[in-house]
């Protein structure tokens, strides 16, 4: 007689971790149990990084099964000129130093205009520029509509918008509905950094707190604004404060649901001004994918962003927790003023490559993660 059929336990379950102070992270991560801040600072600081991978892993298949999304994008950066300042920062110039610029409109257009057809979605970053109109930026994106009305723009980080309520004395819900109606879809992540105080005011002077920071994405999301979010790690935090950045996104995400993914940002020291550090190692980098995704676990996708970790350590976060590789790209700046030795953009069959010889299956994907098309 045959034995009746019993589940194979799954590999998790028959996993013992190295390091003993995971084993009641293993067995909440299977429980589908919500991590603590303990428990981050615990997944933070061991060295059993194939043990940690091995969890992260877990929950992303379970929600993405062997899918790897990309995206075809372009990125604009229409001012580099910034009323703040930020040690990390190379990116950014005052103006009257030559290397300031601001884009008129017509190179904006001209910039989009040269895009593919292929190309989904325009990412649009730029500096607290103190002297432009908003109407720029109401005809920047009622423009863009008209050029390219297929096109995704995911415009402007909470800390611009916040910068815009105060410099033209409206509501933080007037400007982000004024820019909806004349075409904004969803806003990038940027400009997070990192929300713990005492951190963050010795790297970042005028500009949104974290609090100013989380209040402008919650009303964002509350006016059906979808958007992402993003931790830059590797420079004076410490892993408390990490910890208290992923649990403040994912309290806030509790509340509104409007965050689509989460990227942690590496911090590229080469040419950041105030800052001699040395670049995040890739033990780093797998943690700061792998942890997020244990510890965000309402944030539906990760995203192991290789403009800043660079192809080849971007590619194993794919089974570390990541979902998502960003995208084509094309004329990245903030990484690449500050140093960042990746080249300017990867060409479809080259992220199809990273994805296949991972184990992965290719998705490219829009910016809300509908199904463009199975590679
Ligand atoms: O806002 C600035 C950060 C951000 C440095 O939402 C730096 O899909 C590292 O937010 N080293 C811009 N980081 C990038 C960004 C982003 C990128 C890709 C996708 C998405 C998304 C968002 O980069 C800035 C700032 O937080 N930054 N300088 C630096 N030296």
């Amino acid at each position: 007689m045959n034995a009746p059929a019993v589940a194979a336990p799954s590999v998790l379950e028959t996993f013992a971790m190295s390091d003993p102070s995971l084993e009641t992270i293993r067995e909440k991560v299977l429980a589908g149990r919500r991590l603590s801040f303990d428990d981050g600072v615990a997944l933070y600081r061991t060295h059993d990084l194939l043990g940690l991978g091995r969890l992260a892993n877990h929950v992303r298949e379970a929600r993405h099964g062997d899918i790897a999304y990309f995206v075809c994008n372009t990125h604009l950066n229409h001012t580099n000129v910034c009323a703040a300042t930020c040690n990390f920062c190379a990116f950014a110039a005052k103006t009257g130093e030559p290397r300031a610029y601001v884009m008129s409109l017509d190179q904006v257009f001209a910039d989009v205009a040269k895009q593919p057809k292929a190309c989904r979605e325009v990412h649009i970053v730029g500096g607290l520029h103190p002297d432009l109109p908003f109407q720029y930026f109401i005809d920047m994106m009622k423009g863009i509509k008209q050029i390219r009305p297929d096109m995704h723009v995911k415009a402007f980080t909470a800390v611009e918008i916040f910068f815009f309520h105060k410099l033209y004395k409206k509501s933080v819900p007037e400007i982000l509905q004024t820019l909806k109606d004349a075409g904004m879809d969803s806003m990038p992540g940027g400009g997070a950094e990192i929300f713990a105080k005492e951190t963050r005011d010795k790297i970042i002077k005028g500009k949104a707190n974290g609090e100013q920071w989380l209040d402008v994405a919650r009303q964002a999301h509350k006016l059906g604004i979808p958007s992402n979010c993003t931790m830059l790690y590797g420079h004076i935090e410490t892993v408390e404060d990490r910890v208290d950045h992923l649990i403040q996104l994912r309290d806030l995400q509790d509340e509104t649901n409007g965050f689509v993914t989460f990227i942690p940002l590496a911090f590229q020291p080469w040419e950041a001004p105030a800052m001699k550090l040395p670049e995040t190692t890739g033990f780093e980098d797998l943690k700061a994918i792998a942890v997020s995704r244990l510890m965000l676990d309402n944030i539906p996708h990760i995203k192991s962003y290789w403009i800043m970790i660079g192809p080849r350590v971007a590619q194993i976060g794919l089974s570390f927790g990541a979902d998502d590789l960003d995208g084509t790209v094309t004329e990245e700046r903030v990484a690449h003023d500050a140093g960042a030795p990746t080249s300017q953009s990867l060409s479809v069959d080259e992220l199809c490559r990273l994805i296949r010889e991972a184990g992965r299956r290719p998705v490219e994907r829009d910016t809300v993660f509908n199904t463009i098309k199975e590679w």
